[in-house]
Formats: C-alpha cells, structure tokens, sequence
C-alpha cells in the first residue's frame, strides 16, 4: 500500500484511482471480497464530493482495516493463569511455523517467570521432535515426547500428567500437520482435545492456529478448516518477515472474528512479537 503516494501523486482522487485501490488490496492479498468491502464507502464518499486529497483516501482506507483488525475479541492469554497449568494447543499444517513458534513462545513465558512444559504430539518425524527437544533445551522448558510413529494422544496424556506434577505454569502442544495413518487429522486433533479434557476439565484453555502468512489466501481455507474441527480461540501468523502481502491478516481477522495474538517476523527466539492492530496497518502503508 505504501505505492499510494507514488502512483497517485497529488492529483485528486477518481474513481479510477479507488478501482487501482481495489486491485492493489487484492494484490496483497485481502481477498476481493474485502477489498470490496474497504473500497465502497470511499466511492460513496466521492460521488457525494467527500473527498478532496489522496491524503483522505488513505486515513480512510486505514481506519477501515484497523475497524476489522479490532471487531475481533482482544486475545485472552494471561501472564499469570488462574488454573495451572494453562494448557496451550498449537494447531497447522506442516512447515507453518508451530514448532519454532513454540520455542519462542516458551522464551517470552519463561523470561516473564513461567515454568513451561512442551509436548512432542507431532509424532510424524523423529526430526520434528528433535526439534522441539531442541527448542526445550534452548529456553529451558522441559519437553515431553515418545518416539517417532506413536500415538499422539498418549504423549499429551503424558504430558498434561507431568505438567501438573512438576507445578508447571504453561503447557504447550506441539500438534501433526499430517499423520502416518490413514486416520483423519481434525479427528486426531479432537481425540487429543478429549484427553487432555478428560484429565483438566477447562482444558486446553487456548486453542491456537499458527499460519504461514506467506501462503496468502489458502491460509484462509485452512483457518476455516482448523476453526470447524476444534473452535480456534486464536491466531498466530508466523513469517511476516518474508512478505509484502500482509492482508490475509485483515481477510482472516474479518471471516474467522478471531484475534491475531502474535506475529512471527524471523526464526530467532525473540522474532515473536504481539500483534498490535495500529502498528501493523501503519506498516502497511509504509512508504518503500
Ligand atoms: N522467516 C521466518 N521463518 C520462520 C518463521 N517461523 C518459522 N519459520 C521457519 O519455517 C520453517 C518451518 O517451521 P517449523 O516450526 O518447523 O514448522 P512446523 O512444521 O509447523 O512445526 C522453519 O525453517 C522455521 O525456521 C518466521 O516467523 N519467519
Ligand atoms: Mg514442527
């Protein structure tokens, strides 16, 4: 968006200019749906002469992302849980970004006192848990696993287990994008959710889907898969480093009314930041 300027330069706005609009959201990847949605008051405003500057297109256009950004409920993970331990299930497909986001969410509670447990329920690769034997001992969680192959559902049960003997503040679930079996995966997913609420009732407290924001608007479909089977509580989008096209964020925010709790901007243990709506849509329009 940061082409505005550019390319409209000081003249007035036209309807040609709100059409240009319109395409560069598509372009970047708000779905034309919305794009749509964005645009139409601004045609209501020009044809009742409302608007005299590109500089009105733009705050227009803004507060209008930054409304869909905020409908969505503010993401209720707390520092300091009521229940311990919190249970933390991390959902997505495969390279979205869970594993590492998982290490570096473990970081930001550790660092703020918590006493994390991590579960290795992506069982599909023995790499896969290395990895996030890996993050453990980078951040100093423990993590619980078994090997490669097993049931998923018995590695959580395990863990929540551990967990709750060890005082633990956070657990987090490590979860498959896909499985050895032929079995469904969103069954899988409901079965490991019927465990751990089987042993902790009001668990698992958050139900978290990491996406791959470079994957665009397919990230979208998998949102809505992921939301029908589990009941999403949020979103982390992982990988905003390596995109331009960030309005998948605004298109998932305004189908899904589900808060965006953190983004993932590089692979090291601090590339987590929390997702504040104002700065993002000032990055948007970032001129380049
Ligand atoms: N640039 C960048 N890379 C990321 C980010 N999050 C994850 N990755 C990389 O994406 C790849 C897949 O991540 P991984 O955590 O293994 O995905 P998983 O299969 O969902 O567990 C790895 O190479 C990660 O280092 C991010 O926010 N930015
Ligand atoms: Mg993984």
């Amino acid at each position: 968006m940061g082409q505005i300027e550019r390319l409209f330069g000081t003249s007035a706005p036209s309807a040609e200019h709100l059409e240009t609009l319109e395409e560069l959201l598509i372009a970047a990847d708000f779905g034309p749906a919305l794009a749509q949605q964005l645009i139409t008051p601004l045609q209501e405003r020009l044809s009742r002469r409302d608007l005299s500057n590109m500089d009105q297109v733009e705050a227009a256009l803004k507060r209008g992302i930054l409304a869909v950004l905020n409908e969505t409920a503010p993401p209720s993970l707390s520092k300091d849980p009521q229940t311990k331990p919190q249970v933390l299930l991390f959902l997505g497909i495969n390279g979205s970004g869970k594993t590492t986001t998982i290490g570096k969410f473990a970081n930001r509670l550790i660092s703020n006192g918590g006493l994390v447990v991590l579960a290795g329920a992506d069982t599909f690769r023995a790499a896969a848990i290395e990895q996030l034997q890996l993050w453990g001992r980078r951040v100093g969680a423990d993590v619980i696993c078994h090997q490669a192959g097993a049931d998923p559902s018995a590695v959580v049960f395990d863990a929540v287990q551990a967990a709750c003997a060890r005082g633990a503040s956070h657990l987090l679930i490590d979860t498959a994008g896909r499985l050895h079996t032929k079995r469904n995966l969103m069954e899988e997913l409901k079965k490991i959710q019927r465990v751990i609420s089987r042993q902790m009732p009001d668990a698992p407290h958050e139900r978290i889907l990491v996406l791959d924001s470079t994957s665009g608007l397919n990230a979208l479909v998998q949102a809505k898969h992921f939301h029908e089977a589990v009941g999403l509580t949020g979103l982390i989008l992982t990988k905003l480093d390596g995109t331009a096209k960030g309005g998948v964020v605004v298109a998932i925010a305004d189908q899904l009314k589900l808060p965006i709790t953190f983004v993932g901007l590089g692979e090291g243990v601090d590339d987590l930041q929390p997702f504040v709506p104002e700065t993002f849509t000032d990055a948007l329009f970032a001129r380049s």
